[in-house]
């Protein structure tokens, strides 16, 4: 009898020991609404597989691309009922819901989606809102700077006046105030409306010609260095917390750098898209002067005041939450 608990005990230790430390595998599922090629979703494959390597395998990261979990409009609600354990949205398809991080669609001359991605982070980190306390923020980013992408041909301001545009949230607005006729909507249901001549160009980043194929119908472009379309990538306050100590460190020392990372991304992407467009459909490429960019975007201040007040109205204090993102922009563009 002895002998036979001895051999019991021995094999259950022998078990124990071959696998204490092997933890059940985590499995978190990563919602986005764009097509898998696109830059939200090519950033989404980066940090599942940092994420995996970071955490030596303990941590494995299924990812939906292109609504295939959840779409751009059910993202928010889909993530916080545990749908999803991540969720990206662009900030611009939900108006009024995020009162202190819209400041980032406002015509301050931002240059890059590098530098943006960079203030994002660091503002909201310093500031964190109340508009983002129900789910842990692991990334933001902005796309890079939103230019006209047209069916006819554009080479002046004049040029946008009447022009029928799909954008989306303050940039719908900006369009309104250089004279054109915004229409607003998901960037996953702009193809459709291009198509049925809904409208007549895209008001967005440059990487959308190549990654929608825009510019098979947009064989004209301008560059007005308009705002970006800021996004945020969040995780359920549920998982976040279910998460060991040892995994929560490795998601937050990687959530400023692969911020910069995607906004790195999208810089260089959208140069790459613009060449790709010219090579492959004669893509015809015009720029404002930096006089005419800059009167633009006098053009279309007002917008900035409108900001203020809606976002004052719901306890963001807009004017020093203003002087703070242009001290950091004034700082991360010096860098
Ligand atoms: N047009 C913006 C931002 C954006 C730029 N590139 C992509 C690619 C996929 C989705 C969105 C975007 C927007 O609609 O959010």
């Amino acid at each position: 009898m002895k002998r036979a608990a001895a051999l019991l005990f021995l094999f259950c230790a022998s078990l124990l020991l071959s696998s204490p430390l092997e933890a059940k595998e985590i499995r978190l599922r990563f919602a986005n609404f764009p097509a898998a090629a696109t830059f939200p979703c090519i950033a989404m494959e980066r940090w599942a597989a940092e994420v995996h390597k970071r955490t030596a395998g303990a941590v494995r990261v299924e990812t939906f691309p292109g609504g295939t979990l959840l779409d751009a409009k059910n993202m928010v609600r889909g993530v916080t009922q545990g749908q999803a354990d991540i969720g990206c949205i662009s900030l611009a398809y939900h108006p009024g819901a995020y009162p202190f991080l819209s400041v980032f669609e406002l015509p301050l001359g931002f240059a890059s989606s590098e530098a943006i991605s960079a203030v994002m982070w660091d503002i909201h980190a310093a500031h964190r809102p109340k508009e983002t306390s129900k789910v842990k923020v692991i990334s933001l980013f902005g796309s890079a700077p939103a230019q006209i992408m047209s069916t006819k041909p554009v080479r002046s301001a004049a040029d946008l006046k009447g022009l029928k545009l799909r954008a989306a949230g303050t940039l719908a607005d900006i369009a309104a105030g250089f004279g054109a006729l915004p229409e607003s909507m998901p960037q996953s249901d702009t193809p459709e409306a291009l198509q049925k001549g809904l409208v007549q160009g895209v008001f967005s980043s440059f990487d959308v010609l190549q990654d929608y194929n825009f510019a098979e119908s947009c064989r004209y472009g301008l560059v007005v260095d308009m705002p970006v379309y800021p996004f945020m990538v969040f995780m359920n306050m549920k998982t976040w917390e279910s998460l060991p100590a040892d995994v929560q460190k490795v998601v937050m020392d990687l959530a400023r750098e692969h911020s910069v990372w995607t906004g790195k991304y999208v810089d260089q992407h959208g140069k790459d898209a613009t060449a790709w467009s010219t090579r492959t459909y004669n893509f015809s490429l015009a720029e404002l002067s930096a006089e005419e960019k800059a009167a633009l975007r006098q053009t279309v201040s007002p917008v900035i005041e409108a900001w203020k007040e809606r976002s004052e109205s719901k306890g963001v204090k807009a004017g020093a939450l203003l002087e703070d993102v242009l001290r950091a922009k004034a700082e991360a563009e010096k860098e």
